[in-house]
C-alpha cells in the first residue's frame, strides 16, 4: 500500500470507523512500520487509541487441534517461532515455512533483521529430512542437537524425553534467578549457568551448545528489553516463555533498534565471556564469534554428531 493511500484510508476511517475526536495513534510506530504490520489490510484502520495493531491484525490463537487432522497445527522447541506462529506472522499451521514467510514475519513481529531470519531459516531447512529443502515445519526443529539443544531455559533435555514442551519445573529454575522486575545481564547469565550445571550433573548425554545457549539468552534480552544494556523486563519475558504470546497487553512493543546479527553476536559474546571458562573451552562446536558463518557449519557437524550418538 502506498503512503498516500494509507493516509487517505486513515483519514476516511476517522469519518466512518472512529469518532472524529479520537486520534489514531499507534505509539512507536511510524508509517513504514505500520505498513509492515498491516500489510494491505484495511482492518488496521479499526485500531483504537491505545490498542496495538498486532493484537487486532495478529491475534494470539493457541494452536489447538483442528477438526481436519491433515491441517493440525504443529509447534516446536523454539519459543520465538512458536510465538510468531501463534500470532500468524508466520503460517499458523507451523508447516511449510519458507524464507519468504520468515523474513517479513520476524521483522514485523519482533523487529528482527533479515540476516538473523536468513540464519535461522538456513539452519531450520537442514532439519527437514527432505534433501536441500527450502521449507520446514516447526516440529522438525525437535531434531536434537540441531536447533534444539540441551540446558534449555524452559524445556527438558532430549535425554529426559520431552524435549520441546514448556516445562514449569525447568522454567522455575531459570526464573529463580530473576530477582527484580528488570532482569540484569548477570542474572540472565546466572540463570543460563544454573541450567547448564543442572544438565551437566543430571544428563549423562549432556551436549553443550555454546552458540545456541548464548543466542537464546541474547535474543530474549534484546527483544524484551535492551540489547545494548543486555537486560529485559521480567514480566514480558515470563509471558513469552510461559504462554508463547507477545506481551502486548503488558505494554510491550517491538524493540526500537532492529535486532540484527551484529547485535546478536555482540551480546552472545558478552554472555559467553561471563560463563565459567571450562564451559567455553569444552564447547563442542565453536567458541568464536567472528562472524555468522559458523552457525551453518556448526549445525552440519551437530547433525553428523547426532547420527553418531
Ligand atoms: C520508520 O521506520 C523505518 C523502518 O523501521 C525506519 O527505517 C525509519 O528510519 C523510521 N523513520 C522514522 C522517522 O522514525
Ligand atoms: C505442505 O507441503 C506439502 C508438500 O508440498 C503439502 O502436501 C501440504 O499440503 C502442505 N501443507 C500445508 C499446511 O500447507
Ligand atoms: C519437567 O522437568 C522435570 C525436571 O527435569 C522433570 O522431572 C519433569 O518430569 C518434567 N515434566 C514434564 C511434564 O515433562
Ligand atoms: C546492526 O545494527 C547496529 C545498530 O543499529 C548497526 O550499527 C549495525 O551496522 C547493524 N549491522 C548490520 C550488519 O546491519
Ligand atoms: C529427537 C527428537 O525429536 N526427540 C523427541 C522430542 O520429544 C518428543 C516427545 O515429546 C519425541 O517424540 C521426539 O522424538
Ligand atoms: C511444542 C510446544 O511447546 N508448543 C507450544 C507452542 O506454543 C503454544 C502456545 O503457547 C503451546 O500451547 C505449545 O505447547
Amino acid at each position: 500500500m502506498h503512503r498516500k493511500q494509507l493516509e487517505l484510508l486513515i483519514l476516511l476511517s476517522r469519518f466512518f470507523l472512529l469518532p472524529a475526536s479520537l486520534p489514531l495513534e499507534i505509539p512507536q510506530c511510524n508509517l513504514s512500520t505500520k505498513n509492515a504490520i498491516f500489510g494491505d489490510s484495511v482492518l488496521g484502520l479499526l485500531v483504537k487509541p491505545g490498542e496495538s495493531p498486532i493484537v487486532l491484525i495478529h491475534p494470539w490463537i493457541a494452536p489447538g487441534p483442528d477438526a481436519d487432522k491433515s491441517l493440525t497445527k504443529v509447534r516446536g522447541p523454539c519459543p520465538a517461532l512458536n510465538t510468531t506462529a501463534n500470532h500468524g506472522f508466520i503460517p499458523r499451521s507451523g508447516r511449510n515455512i519458507t524464507m519468504d514467510d520468515l523474513i517479513p514475519g520476524l521483522k514485523a513481529s519482533l523487529n528482527v533483521a533479515e540476516d538473523i531470519a536468513i540464519m535461522a531459516g538456513t539452519n531450520a531447512f537442514k532439519t527437514n529430512p527432505a534433501p536441500s529443502a527450502t521449507v520446514f515445519d516447526l516440529d522438525m526443529l525437535n531434531l536434537h542437537g540441531a536447533i534444539e539443544h540441551d540446558n534449555s531455559l524452559s524445556r527438558g533435555d532430549y535425554y529426559f524425553g520431552d524435549n520441546h514442551s514448556f516445562n514449569e519445573t525447568i522454567y522455575a529454575e531459570t526464573r529463580a534467578w530473576f530477582h527484580e522486575s528488570i532482569i540484569s545481564l548477570p542474572q540472565a547469565v546466572s540463570a543460563l549457568r544454573s541450567r547448564i550445571e543442572t544438565s551437566r550433573k543430571t544428563n549423562p548425554h549432556f551436549f553443550f551448545d555454546l552458540d545456541g545457549s548464548t543466542a537464546t539468552t541474547a535474543s530474549y534480552l534484546s527483544i524484551f528489553g535492551d540489547t545494548l544494556k543486555g537486560e529485559a523486563r521480567r514480566d514480558w519475558v515470563d509471558s513469552f516463555f510461559q504462554y508463547e504470546r507477545l506481551p502486548i497487553e503488558l505494554g510491550w512493543t517491538p524493540p526500537a533498534l532492529e535486532f540484527n546479527m551484529t547485535l546478536l553476536l555482540s551480546l552472545a559474546t558478552r554472555i559467553a565471556n561471563m560463563l565459567p571458562g571450562d564451559l567455553i573451552t569444552q564447547s563442542v562446536e565453536s567458541s568464536t564469534y567472528k562472524d555468522g558463518s559458523h552457525w551453518v557449519g556448526g549445525i552440519v557437524n551437530k547433525l553428523n554428531r547426532q547420527q553418531e550418538l
